[in-house]
Parts: structure tokens; C-alpha cells; sequence
């Protein structure tokens, strides 16, 4: 199937233009989402043939909604800019589409594995958060996830339009699968590693972002 790439990206220069290129070989489209970079990488990414749009500077949840409208594939994935995610697995994440078995497919790092799970409290907290979503999830839709959070993941390009995405920030994963499952949906999960990220700074405060956790859950559980 045709594959888009979409990469959200706010200063990840020290990464995200070897893995643009990268990119390239597992998929037929790669759209970086530019969050209005100040480091040089979206002159770089463009000097590199890449395609670059700009979000509308509200969020990573903005820009995965811009990449999903630019993107022209039948399947797109979405992939973090900070070198976390494995270019090679794309395409079992792409798989279950293709064969006509998922509409939304979720890299599994309890699976897969993950650098990023060590031993901080902030890591604590979030691989906590990850886990009591993912069983508020299972409870409500009768599903077996393990990991409901992942933004590596692929989507049918169909199933984009039924959702009527709106979160703005980090939200936009839980969103995505939480209004899947309402619709009847397919989501499934394949194994993927997560990799610490390779440089530069995490845009996701647990303090910051919990409210807007908790609100896009109640606003989408039922
Ligand atoms: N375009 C755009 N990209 C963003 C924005 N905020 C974050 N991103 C990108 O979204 C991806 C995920 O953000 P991260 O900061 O890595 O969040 P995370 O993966 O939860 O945190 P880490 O554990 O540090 O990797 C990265 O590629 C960021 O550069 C934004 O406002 N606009
Ligand atoms: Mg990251």
C-alpha cells in the first residue's frame, strides 16, 4: 500500500534530517510537520528534498493533524523527529493494513521494548499514565492493549476522516485510539522498540499535560 511518513518536529535538527532520509526507503512519502523550528532544520530538510509543512503552532497534537491532511499515502505513520523510533519498523507496523486485518496498528513497547523506560520518577509516571489509560481502554472496549500511547503507529488514510481529530497537544495519540474503538475500528499492535531519544530536550511535562490527559479521556471514553 502507499505509505506517508509524517514527522512532527520542533528543533530536533540534531536528528531529524538523517532520519528523513532514512525514512525514505521504508515508505513513498515523507512530510515533516515543522513546529516553527528556530535551529535551521527546516531549510535543511528542504535543501535535503524534503517536504516540509509548518503547523499551526498550537501543539504536536496540531501538527500530527496537519500531517494526516497533507498526507497522500493509503496508510500513514506517524514517527517522533528525536531518533526513538526504528525506521525499519514501519513496515510491520504498516502490515495489518495492508492485509486488510487493522485500521489503526500501535508500536508496542511493552513487546518491543523500550531504552526509555529507566528507572527516573518521571519515567515512573509516565509508563504509570500509559498503563492506567491503556486499562481504562481495555475495560470500556473489551480490548487486550498494553500499550494504548505509542505515537510510532499507522493508520488507514480512510479512517483519518472518521475521526474528527482536535486534540492539540501530546492528547492526540489517546484521542486517536479512543475514537477508533467508537467507531468500530481495528486497532491492533505490533512489537517496537523505543530508543531513548538521541538529543535535545522532551516537549511532554507530565505536570503540564496531565489535565489535558485526563479531559480527553472524559471527553472521548463514551
Ligand atoms: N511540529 C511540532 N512538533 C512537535 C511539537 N511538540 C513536540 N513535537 C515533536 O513531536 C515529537 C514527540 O515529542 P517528544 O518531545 O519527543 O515527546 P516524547 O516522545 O513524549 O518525549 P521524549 O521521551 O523526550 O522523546 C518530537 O519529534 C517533537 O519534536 C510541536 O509543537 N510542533
Ligand atoms: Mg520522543
Amino acid at each position: 500500500m502507499r505509505t506517508s511518513v509524517v514527522i512532527p518536529s520542533r528543533n530536533e535538527g540534531a536528528t531529524v534530517v538523517a532520519l528523513a532520509d532514512a525514512v525514505r526507503a521504508h515508505c513513498d512519502e515523507v512530510i515533516v510537520v515543522d513546529g516553527h523550528s528556530t535551529d535551521g532544520s527546516p531549510a535543511r530538510l528542504r535543501e535535503a528534498g524534503v517536504t516540509v509543512v509548518e503547523d499551526g503552532g498550537l501543539g504536536k497534537g496540531d501538527a500530527i493533524r496537519r500531517g494526516l491532511a497533507a498526507a497522500g499515502g493509503e496508510v500513514i505513520v506517524t514517527m517522533d523527529a528525536d531518533g526513538s523510533h526504528d525506521p525499519a519498523d514501519i513496515r510491520a507496523l504498516v502490515a495489518p493494513i495492508g492485509a486488510g486485518e487493522a485500521d489503526l496498528v500501535i508500536g508496542c513497547r511493552m513487546r518491543g521494548g523500550s531504552d526509555e523506560f529507566a528507572g527516573t520518577w518521571t519515567m515512573f509516571v509516565r509508563l504509570w499514565g500509559n498503563n492506567f489509560l491503556t486499562q481504562v481502554i481495555n475495560t470500556r472496549f473489551g480490548t487486550a492493549l498494553t500499550d494504548s500511547q505509542n505515537g510510532f503507529r499507522a493508520i488507514r488514510a480512510a479512517a483519518v476522516a472518521q475521526l474528527g481529530l482536535r486534540e492539540n497537544r501530546h492528547s492526540i495519540e489517546l484521542e486517536m485510539v479512543l475514537r477508533a474503538l467508537k467507531r468500530g475500528l481495528r486497532v491492533s499492535q505490533v512489537p517496537a522498540h523505543e530508543y531513548a531519544r538521541k538529543a535535545g530536550k522532551s516537549s511532554l511535562s507530565v505536570v503540564r499535560q496531565t489535565p489535558t490527559f485526563l479531559r480527553c479521556l472524559l471527553r472521548n471514553i463514551w
